[in-house]
């Protein structure tokens, strides 16, 4: 018996020394809804993880800002209250230039280009999160964004003192630039943003607008202007990273490459799909005319300059590897 006790004892406190651990849970938080692709996507990564690590690591999602509200997620997970989490990059410029460089207007116009933009970008992005004590797991692209309004939009005066959803930096600057009035407001919250006036336009997927049913909110028109596409990205703690063991590591880095390839094409499906559906809604769906287009265009050179200031020779490295 006391053998027993002693080998017991010595065995715990090597788990503890080593910081070992044989089962670990993570709880996973997610902003969007269930139903959106990435949260879908996101789940069966979990679930894969799950059934292939032999009880070593449980990943459960907590879809909708469940656990954390999509503004408080990097934090969560870089603090290690959550120990991964998805966060949609270009919110976080204010953390480093480089993870909005997805939404710099007009830079990566098809998916072929944000490919190529997000693998000239990636080794940058996961060096200054690594350095922020974050490992770097995968990142997929919403759909094609496009400009939403209640009322029809021909010319620049119509684009006045609009009262805008933004939702980073970008779009933020996108509205000022514009004449419009632009409010931050996470995703969760568009349709009440929509249904009490608070806004009455925004620059967003057609994903996260069938999502909301914003058709229902007075939503009439789509135009597609299709000038970005940013990304989504899944952090992992990396105190909660170092506490599994290789094997299992290598699972969820596995893992993390196959959901990445499958939320691509996701993305691209709903992008066709998804505009389809705002039009069966009863929505008109089509494109900006040229003298809004040479605007937005315009916008975007302005915006280009700007960016360039503020990420210096990481940015300029990144922007030339990707032309
Ligand atoms: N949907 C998210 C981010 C980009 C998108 O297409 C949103 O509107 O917040």
């Amino acid at each position: 018996m006391r053998l027993i006790k002693y080998f017991l004892t010595i065995f715990t406190s090597l788990i503890v020394f080593t910081n070992v651990s044989l089962a670990e849970k993570w709880d996973m938080a997610l902003a969007y809804g269930a139903g959106n692709f990435h949260s879908a996507n996101a789940a069966e990564f979990a679930k894969n993880v799950t059934e292939k690590s032999g009880g070593k690591l449980t990943i459960v999602t907590h879809p909708g800002g469940s656990l954390y509200k999509g503004g408080e997620i990097f934090r969560a997970v870089r603090t290690g209250q959550a120990p991964i989490g998805e966060r949609f990059m270009s919110a976080l410029g204010k953390e480093d230039p480089l993870l909005e460089i997805d939404s710099q207007p007009f830079l990566a116009t098809s998916y072929t280009d944000a490919m190529r933009l997000y693998k000239a970008s990636k080794d940058e992005i996961a060096k200054s999160l690594d350095s922020k004590g974050l490992v770097f797991l995968y990142a997929v692209p919403w759909p094609a964004q496009g400009l939403y309004s209640k009322k029809e939009i021909n010319t620049l005066d119509d684009l006045k003192g609009l009262k805008f959803r933004a939702y980073n930096s970008a779009t933020i600057r996108i509205a000022e630039l514009t004449g419009m009035a632009p409010t931050k407001i996470e995703a969760a919250e568009i349709s009440q943003a929509f249904s009490t006036g608070a806004v009455e336009s925004m620059i967003t997927s057609p994903t996260t607008g069938k999502n909301k049913k914003i058709w229902e909110n007075g939503v009439k028109y789509f135009y597609d202007i299709a000038a970005w596409f940013p990304k989504n990205m899944i952090i992992a703690n990396k105190d909660a990273w170092n506490k599994l063991d290789k094997a299992t590591q290598d699972l969820v880095r596995k893992e993390a490459a196959l959901a990445e390839r499958k939320g691509w094409q996701l993305s691209k499906q709903g992008n066709v799909a998804d505009k389809k559906a705002l039009a069966e809604a009863g929505m008109v769906v089509g494109k900006v005319n040229s003298i809004l287009q040479k605007h937005f265009e315009s916008v975007g050179a302005t915006m280009a300059k700007e960016w360039s200031a503020k990420a210096g020779s990481r940015g300029a490295a990144v922007l030339s590897a990707y032309k």
